[in-house]
């Protein structure tokens, strides 16, 4: 479609091999929202300083732009940028091309990296890792292995300062290896435990944690992490064609889902809108407004769903409406944290299964749809279930193998008082951790 044309257009010097399958070149207005989501999370992992703010990511002079400032924020000292496509593009091998000027000082840690699409982890692909205080020094990692027992293969490279100027970092993943290339050169490779399994991109700068130590005296905000464009080519292989899809305000699932195709494969698109939308029309190599839609694979394809904003999209009942939880990990943690509507306050319960979240309307509602937003610690299964008097329930959702993240249940024809939330079993040894629970209806 338009955008694949454009994007092979825009890149003439085609590596050697490969075809160019997904692209940003950072050209646009805005951050292309239906290729990359943004975060905004005090996430919890290696120990980091920083709140993922979408307000330090943004477009400037055909860069993506990943700014990192000292600055207070939702129990955070600092603000910073990440960017992923998780659930918008994945891939199971490829050649990933990044051309970026990275960010510098004392506890900043820009990373461009790879984690499955299906929630899992490991494995884990670090394409290019750099401490601030050692700005010419390059980390290029695989960890495979089933957690706790890591399995990491590392390698690192001292070259220029990679802060005072542009410079390519990139990954050939194939089945049997993966290379990693600096400049055009490469750095490390490794034959042992690939990754067969889709994965997304992630691009971030983190402000302290395990890998850069804290920010000191020394340091010095605000820092830039610029991204010139990410390129994904994939291998052009005679009797197979890729899909890539594109949504913004929605999500599109192909089944069956393969990458690539073979010849003459049928697939079936289905488009889900977010909530408050609703599906307008297919664009790019589909046409029409038929959904599910099926495409035959008979070339590359490049389909983006539109969705348009729902006129009678249904309200949020659930703001600032009374809470029971079963437990609470801690008193700043409580259950109406999950009812403000505020992305920095979450509820979180103790370490131990089952828990349970109760949110009451009030008074009975019709019920359309759930919005759940998970904090790193999230449900694995879970249910759902309405009650009119709180004693007798009944079920409308049950999920397993959550991805965590933002989850929309929709298409709900239900009506309620009370909404139970049930965590059956933990993701992780933490307890269940939610930013907020949203139930829209009538
Ligand atoms: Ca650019
Ligand atoms: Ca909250």
């Amino acid at each position: 479609m338009v955008l694949i044309l454009a994007a092979l257009a825009a890149s003439a010097a085609e590596p050697r091999g490969w075809r160019l399958l997904w692209s940003d070149e950072f050209d646009g207005p805005a951050v292309d929202k239906s290729k990359w989501a943004i975060e905004d999370a005090a996430l919890v992992k290696n120990n980091e300083r920083q709140y993922y703010a979408p307000d330090e990511v943004y477009i400037k002079d055909g860069c993506l732009v990943l700014r990192s400032r000292k600055r207070s924020l939702g129990s955070r000292e600092f603000t910073s940028g990440l960017v992923e496509t998780r659930g918008k593009f994945a891939l199971a091998f490829g050649r990933v091309e990044i051309r970026a000027k990275l960010p510098r000082t004392q506890g900043i840690w820009p990373a461009h990296w790879m984690l499955p699409d299906d929630g899992s982890w490991p494995p884990e692909i670090d394409i290019m890792e750099c401490v601030g205080s050692q700005p010419n020094l390059i980390t290029m990692s695989l960890h495979t292995g089933t957690w706790p027992g890591l399995y990491s293969q590392s390698e690192d490279f001292i070259g220029d300062d990679y802060s005072a100027d542009f410079h390519t970092f990139a990954l050939e993943w194939e089945p049997k290896e993966i290379r990693w290339f600096i400049d055009g050169v490469k750095r490390f490779s490794t034959a042992n435990t690939i990754p067969q399994i889709p994965m997304y991109l992630i691009l971030n700068t983190a402000v302290g944690g395990d890998m850069p130590g804290e920010p000191d005296e020394t340091t010095e905000f605000p820092q830039y992490h610029f991204i010139d464009y990410v390129r994904v080519y994939c291998r052009d292989t005679p009797g197979q064609f890729y899909l890539v899809t594109a949504a913004e305000h929605g999500r599109v699932f192909a089944a069956p889902k393969a990458s690539p195709y073979k010849t003459g494969s049928e697939v079936t698109l289905t488009a889900y809108p977010s909530i408050g939308y609703v599906f307008g029309e297919w664009s790019g190599d589909l046409q029409g407004s038929e959904n599910p839609a099926r495409v035959t694979m008979n070339a590359h394809k490049n389909v983006r769903a539109v969705f348009v904003e729902d006129l009678n999209a249904p309200i949020l009942l659930s703001r600032g409406k009374p809470v029971k939880v079963s437990s609470v990990e801690k008193p700043d943690c409580e259950g109406s944290n999950a009812t403000d509507g505020d992305l920095k306050t979450r509820w979180s319960s103790e370490f131990t299964d089952p828990q349970t979240l109760t949110i009451d309307l009030g008074e009975p509602h019709p019920i359309e749809a759930i919005r759940l937003v998970w904090e790193v610690a999230h449900a694995k299964d879970y249910a759902i279930d309405v009650s009119d008097d709180g004693t007798t329930w009944k079920n409308i959702h049950a999920k397993k193998n959550c991805r965590g993240g933002t989850e929309e249940i929709i298409g709900l024809k239900v009506s309620g008082r009370y909404v139970r939330l049930t965590g059956l079993s933990r993701t992780a040894e933490w307890g269940y951790s939610l930013w907020e629970f949203e139930v829209f209806g009538r």
